[in-house]
């Protein structure tokens, strides 16, 4: 089954950010989280110079796409991600995001993504709109939408990205890109903007990780 049909038939995408995960215990983490029911296992990659952290690397990306039969992608937080895209294809991730604020030639690094046998997405900042990304939703698999300013996990959540989430979520009728939210996607968030019509989440520490509970329940929990 490929990548795009195993994600066609669920009808909510959840998908666990792995740097909030036990770096100490990935093995553990990856396979719990793929019994209690992970969509896209979502990495985040980081150059300390596009958001002043870093986060996973190239090693890590590679090490989870090689331990799950399930989807990854690779939201990459980095300048120039044209330079890499191939790469992280070759390691087997599904769906690579790239920032078109790091990209002055956003639509060929897609078309590489594509090339290269992996589904091509755009991650965007909360301050970027949805006029400035408008030539780029025919070309695109998955577009993530952030709703913190990318770099760091636990922030609050920007009311202001609200009307620009709706907004794209009714140009998907005349697109074929599936809409994901990240950043504060806590039970409350996620269970509004699903009803709005979002296709999916990325689930850190607002709705999944430092809980003290099963990720099974978790899980289920937000299913319902
Ligand atoms: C942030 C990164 C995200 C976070 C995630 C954390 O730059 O792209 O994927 O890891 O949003 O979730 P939370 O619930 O802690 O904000
Ligand atoms: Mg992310």
């Amino acid at each position: 089954m490929s990548q795009k049909e195993h994600c066609a038939d669920i009808k909510k995408l959840l998908c666990p950010s792995m740097m909030c995960a036990d770096f100490g215990n990935l093995h553990g983490e990856v396979k719990a989280l793929e019994e209690a029911g992970a969509d896209i296992f979502h990495i985040d990659i980081m150059d300390g110079r596009f958001v002043p952290n870093f986060a996973m690397g190239a090693g890590d990306a590679q090490y989870i796409a090689a331990h799950t039969q399930k989807p990854t992608d690779a939201h990459l937080m980095i300048n120039n991600p044209g330079d890499y895209v191939e790469s992280f294809a070759k390691m087997g991730i599904g769906i690579i995001y790239i920032h078109p604020e790091a990209d002055v030639h956003a639509p060929r690094t897609l078309e590489k993504i594509r090339r290269a046998g992996a589904l091509p997405g755009i991650a965007v900042n909360p301050g970027t709109s949805a006029e400035t990304i408008g030539p780029l939703l025919s070309i695109i698999s998955y577009l993530l939408v952030m709703t913190v300013n990318p770099g760091f996990a636990g922030q609050s959540y920007l009311p202001f990205v609200d009307g620009k989430i709706d907004r794209l979520i009714r140009l998907k009728d005349s697109y074929d890109y599936k809409l994901i939210i990240d950043g504060a996607c806590s039970p409350e968030r996620i269970r509004d903007l699903s009803a709005r019509g979002a296709d999916g989440f990325v689930l850190g520490t607002s709705a999944l990780f430092g809980k003290n509970r099963p990720y099974a329940n978790i899980f289920k929990e937000l299913r319902s």
